[in-house]
């Protein structure tokens, strides 16, 4: 395959000249495991890590690749490859995903973002907008794919898509049914040549089953499967990059439990865009839209030009990115604080006790 069908463009060869970097080569991530990963280029497929140089500069997660990436690497066989540097990203997908603010990037380079929710009990209008504010972030664009739409009765199907056109204006949204293939022509047309997808979406949605049908091959192990060897509930464990005949590219990913704000305050500003505008009319500058005297938003909630649901769900992200937006070291201070309270509390059971 040819870097370009791969996903190269001048975006990254630019910057590979401009970091000096032209005289080793590059391949893109396409699968990550512990420890190591798996790379492609024109030549072949290697398995990869990083050096040990590299590792030793990390300070952060993001630093390290993903998949997704374009790498600059030094072959070391026909089998192995040691990355030397990750290409500056075009875009990227990030999250929280524990109460530790542990982040986690999910993919880089990503063109579109096909946030995954099926049909029953996964419907959930604040869970879509949770993707579509990490995307964003991320510079990346979301697309509703809604699976599984064999379940349920044309009426309901209506019913679903009509609460989700209400709250959302400007995204796209695909109906499928990875069972008996209704939409699957629409969303293949839909994916470009040379364009990178990335599936997200609670596990059990379908996102494996549905690539398994744009690949026309069962390449990815399903539920039914793993349900008969009894691998619990998570069906997909690792990221990987799939290659269509049509030359569009995905990435299946494992399904997420908790989908977190990092630092993510632009894309919820962006994906909240009607709150955003309304607030540029608060009296205060800094205004929290919860009480505020002169505040604009809950002007409109109360109003009713606002939708409520949409408001909550806009200050549970907000409220989230903010916390995380606290530094480590404010952090660190409320703890420090916290444990003299404790130290305290127990001098006081013990003269209590005395
Ligand atoms: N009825 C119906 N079942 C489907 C459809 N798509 C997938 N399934 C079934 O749903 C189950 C889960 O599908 P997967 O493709 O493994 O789901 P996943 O999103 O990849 O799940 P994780 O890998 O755990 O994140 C399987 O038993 C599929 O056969 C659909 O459109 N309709
Ligand atoms: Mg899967
Ligand atoms: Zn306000």
């Amino acid at each position: 395959m040819k870097l370009e069908e791969l996903g190269y463009n001048d975006f990254f060869e630019t910057n590979r000249k401009k970091l000096k970097l032209d005289d080793f080569s590059v391949a893109r991530v396409i699968a990550e495991y512990k420890g190591a990963y798996k790379i492609k280029n024109s030549v072949g497929e290697y398995f990869a890590k990083v050096t040990g140089k590299r590792i030793f500069n990390a300070v952060s997660r993001e630093d390290y690749p993903a998949v997704g990436d374009w790498v600059v690497i030094k072959e070391q066989d026909a089998e192995w490859a040691v990355i030397k540097e990750v290409l500056p990203r075009q875009t990227l997908i990030k999250r929280k995903y524990n109460s530790k603010n542990g982040i986690q990037i999910i993919a880089t380079n990503i063109d579109i973002a096909f946030v995954v929710e099926s049909i029953g009990r996964d419907f959930n209008l604040n869970r879509f907008e949770r993707y579509f504010a990490i995307a964003d972030d991320g510079k990346v664009q979301s697309t509703i794919i809604l699976n599984k739409i064999d379940l349920i009765s044309q009426e309901e199907l209506d019913s679903k898509l009509t609460q989700i056109k209400n709250r959302f204006k400007n995204v796209d949204v695909i109906l499928t049914s990875a069972l008996t293939d209704v939409g699957l022509e629409e969303l293949r047309s839909y994916i470009l040549a040379g364009k990178t997808y990335c599936f997200l979406g609670s596990s059990g949605v379908g996102k494996s089953s549905l690539i398994n049908k744009l690949l026309e091959e069962n390449a990815i192990e399903t539920n039914d499967i793993s349900f008969q060897t009894n691998r619990g509930k998570h069906t997909t464990t690792g990221r990987e990059m799939y290659f269509l005949k049509n030359g569009g590219i995905v990435i299946d990913n494992p399904g997420m439990r908790e989908v977190g704000m990092t630092n993510t305050n632009e894309g919820v500003d962006n994906v909240f865009d009607e709150i955003t505008k309304l607030a540029t009319k608060c009296k205060f500058i800094d205004c929290s839209h919860i009480s505020e005297p002169g505040c604009n938003v809950l002007s409109a909630l109360n109003s009713g030009g606002l939708d409520e649901k949409k408001y909550s769900n806009y200050i549970s992200l907000k409220k989230e990115a903010d916390f995380y937006n606290m530094t480590e070291a404010e952090k660190k201070e409320k703890d420090h604080k916290f444990g003299k309270f404790i130290k305290k509390a127990k001098k006081e059971i013990e003269k209590y006790k005395g």
